[in-house]
């Protein structure tokens, strides 16, 4: 009997929402609708979104994917991946007469613009993000001259700027909420004039997967986050996870990189999933779970989303002029 206590213990709580944002969806569908509608291959600059088994199953169907423009033949079609790209970017692609399909999401475009007003106004652009990162890269490529990267809390000692009373901060899209305003407390502490940013930077999928995992985070012996470690939102979530005092907590893109041995002790398994990972990909750790009697699953959910975003305008064009044609037909 103590052992049917044990096997009744073990639950899974699931984080909602989780997985796919509107940014991600749209953006891995423009893909495969542009492979429909002009035939593979299509070129994609970086990763379309931070998933390897979203870039993989994307290549199988045709996309290739590169770092530059450089490496895409003249004439053929270019697709911008979800990140954003730096306007010299789409200056390359013009030059060498490629085509280009742009799915920066909607919401990074936004803080583009933010970046190109307030340098146009010649203000200091605080910048908080990951160095080196894809849509750090694009945004700083609006302003080089009047952005400066802000990588943390600890970053912000070494912070310079021209005029103390004219100084702005802005932000990557899928940064940790909470550290995001620890910089932001020192920034402001340092420069008392700063300016914030006329609304958040940190978009609503990265911020409403943050609530849902700290509210599990705080029950779960283990957290398993679904997602690529080169994805930023998805590995806040481990972070997020941890901090909200779950004991353990793993970054994964599959069920079996999960360790065995992270199940000693454990009887509440938290699940989650990065802005950038497909739903199939979940059910699989769920599976796995479930194999090894954590099979009563739970809903945690902490927001409803409904937000989507339409095609990329070039595609929805072509989309159009086609469903016209046949119509004449
Ligand atoms: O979280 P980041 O910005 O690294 O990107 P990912 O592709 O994982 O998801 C959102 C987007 C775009
Ligand atoms: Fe857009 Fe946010 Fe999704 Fe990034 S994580 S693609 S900013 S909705």
């Amino acid at each position: 009997m103590g052992d049917m206590t044990a096997t009744n213990a073990r639950r899974v709580l699931l984080a909602a929402p989780r997985g796919y944002c509107a940014g991600v969806d749209r953006a891995v569908i423009a893909v495969e609708k542009a492979l429909e509608q002009y035939g593979a291959p299509i070129y994609v600059r970086h990763e379309i979104v931070h998933n390897k088994y979203v870039v993989q199953t994307l290549e199988k169907k045709g996309a290739i994917f590169v770092g530059t423009t450089a490496e895409v033949p003249e004439g053929s079609i270019v697709m911008f991946s979800a990140h954003g790209v730096a306007p010299v970017v789409h200056e390359e692609a013009a030059e060498r007469k490629l085509a280009t399909i742009d799915a920066t999401c909607p919401l990074v475009t936004k803080v583009h613009k933010e970046a190109v007003r307030y340098a146009k106004d010649d203000f200091d652009i605080l910048l908080i993000g990951h160095e080196g990162h894809e849509e750090v890269i694009g945004t700083t490529g609006e302003a080089p001259e009047h952005i400066t990267l802000v990588d943390g809390p600890e970053d912000v000692d070494r912070v310079e700027v021209r005029d103390p009373s004219k100084v702005v901060w802005l932000s990557q899209t899928t940064l940790s909420v909470d550290e995001t305003m620890e910089t932001v407390d020192r920034l402001k502490t340092k420069f008392p004039l700063l300016v914030s940013p006329p609304s958040d930077d940190i978009c609503y999928a990265t911020q409403n997967r943050q609530i849902a995992v700290k509210q599990m985070g705080a029950e779960a012996d283990l957290v398993i986050v679904v997602g690529s470690q080169n994805s930023s939102n998805s590995k806040r979530l481990v972070e997020v996870a941890l901090g909200a005092g779950a004991r353990d907590a793993h970054l994964v893109d599959y069920a079996d990189e999960i360790d065995e041995a992270w199940l000693a002790g454990v009887s509440t398994v938290g699940v989650t999933s990065g802005a950038s990972v497909p739903e199939v990909l979940v059910e699989g750790v769920l599976e796995w779970l479930s194999q090894r009697g954590f099979e009563d699953v739970e809903i945690v959910k902490s927001a409803e989303e409904s937000i989507t975003f339409s095609l990329p305008k070039e595609l929805r064009r072509d989309l159009r002029a086609e469903a016209s044609s046949l119509v004449e037909d």
